[in-house]
Formats: C-alpha cells, sequence, structure tokens
C-alpha cells in the first residue's frame, strides 16, 4: 500500500459509522444523512443479525446508502459481503476473522480497495497486516449489546499494545464507544473509532455524531 493512500485511509477513520437497517429506529437514508451532516468520515453498511435485509433489498439500500456517500465524498465499505461490494463498486470492505483472508479479497478486489479486518489479538492484527489489511478494527474495547457473539472485552489496551510495538496500521477501536469514552481509545493511539448504536440509536443522530467529533478533536 503507498504511504499516501495510508495517511488519507487513516484520516477517514476517524469517525467511522457502522450500521444496517435494523441498528435504525428511522429510513436508514434519513439516518445515514443526518450523520453525515454530523460530520461521520467513514460509512461500513452492516446488513447483519435477525431481521436483516436480504437479496434485492439488500442490494437496493446498498446502493441508496452508497449514492448519499459518494454526494458526501464518504468512502463506502461493505461489511463481509465481497460480492455486494464487488457488484455496486464500492470503496472497500470490512470482514472478520471467521471471513477469506485479506490476499483471496485483494485479488478480488484489486490494489486500490480498502480492506478493514476485525483484531481481537496481537496475532491476528499482525497476520492481518502480513495479509495485506488498510486498517485494523480492534474490539470490544467496552461491553457492546449490538454484537451478541462478541469476544472478550479489551479495553485499551490491545491498542496501547499494538502501538507500543511499533505497528503502525491505520486503526479504529469498536465496541460500546460513546461520546465519553471516545477520546480515552484515541489517547491510547488508535486513529479513530467506528460507532454503531451510540448514533444509530441517538435520539438526535446529527448532534451526536458532531459531539463526537468535537471530543475527538483533541
Ligand atoms: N464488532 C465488535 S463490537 C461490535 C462489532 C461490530 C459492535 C459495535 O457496536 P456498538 O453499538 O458501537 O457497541
Ligand atoms: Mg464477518
Amino acid at each position: 500500500m503507498s504511504s499516501i493512500h495510508a495517511e488519507s485511509i487513516r484520516k477517514h477513520l476517524k469517525l467511522y459509522f457502522i450500521m444496517g437497517s435494523i441498528n435504525c429506529q428511522r429510513h436508514p437514508v434519513n439516518v445515514l444523512s443526518d450523520a453525515i451532516a454530523g460530520g461521520i468520515t467513514l460509512f461500513q453498511f452492516r446488513e447483519k443479525g435477525p431481521g436483516a435485509l436480504i437479496g434485492q433489498a439488500k442490494l437496493d439500500l446498498a446502493k441508496q446508502l452508497q449514492k448519499l456517500c459518494q454526494e458526501h465524498h464518504i468512502p463506502f465499505i461493505v461489511n463481509d459481503d465481497i460480492n455486494l461490494a464487488i457488484s455496486i463498486g464500492a470503496d472497500g470492505v470490512h470482514v472478520g476473522q471467521d471471513d477469506e483472508s485479506a490476499i483471496i479479497i485483494r485479488k478480488k478486489l484489486g490494489t486500490h480497495a480498502i480492506i478493514g479486518v476485525s483484531a481481537h489479538t496481537i496475532f491476528e492484527a499482525k497476520q492481518a497486516i502480513q495479509d495485506g489489511a488498510n486498517y485494523l478494527g480492534v474490539g470490544p474495547i467496552y461491553p457492546t449489546q449490538t454484537k451478541p457473539d462478541a469476544k472478550a472485552v479489551l479495553g485499551t489496551r490491545l491498542i496501547q499494545e499494538l502501538r507500543t510495538k511499533g505497528i503502525d496500521i491505520p486503526l479504529v477501536g469498536i465496541g460500546g464507544i460513546t461520546t465519553d469514552n471516545a477520546a480515552d481509545v484515541i489517547q491510547a493511539g488508535a486513529d479513530g473509532i467506528s460507532v454503531i448504536s451510540a448514533i444509530a440509536s441517538a435520539a438526535s443522530v446529527r448532534n451526536v455524531a458532531a459531539l463526537f467529533n468535537q471530543n475527538l478533536s483533541i
């Protein structure tokens, strides 16, 4: 990866909003639109869990959300679904440890795609870097209700450890991040934070996104 690409990704990770239809109390297009107005810097379409859309409905929503992102120059990342990402020309994908390796995904998506990988240990982080991941999602940092199968809570320890070891790949913390604890995640060495419920379920999506932004500008 060229370093210009890496530095551009690092900047986009600052306030990384993730959601799918089941995380939203209003139409996802309205939620994303408000989140963009509040200043999110990256978006991941994560249409997953009980009641999630599938097939044509999932494709249609992906296209609507992607269009909104394109209008605001916000990269659009797809969770897990490599074929969906290819079919709509998404900017990248985010995968977990049980998904295909970044090596295979890179072959499918090409050099310019943004590939993010979830890491829960130093070993997983190093492997993802070796496989060509552009950024890591490290977590869960704090307890979360959003992912029932989330692994053990890490706190900010792994982020600190990665940075102490000189691993400088762009990375975000994920899991239970709120406007109150976001700055601690950055302080530990993350380039940004990724958030589902604190933004998607907020009474004012726009205001909460803006408050995150304010609290991250440290
Ligand atoms: N991966 C680790 S924790 C998590 C994911 C997808 C859920 C994050 O959601 P929230 O609502 O921001 O805690
Ligand atoms: Mg996955």
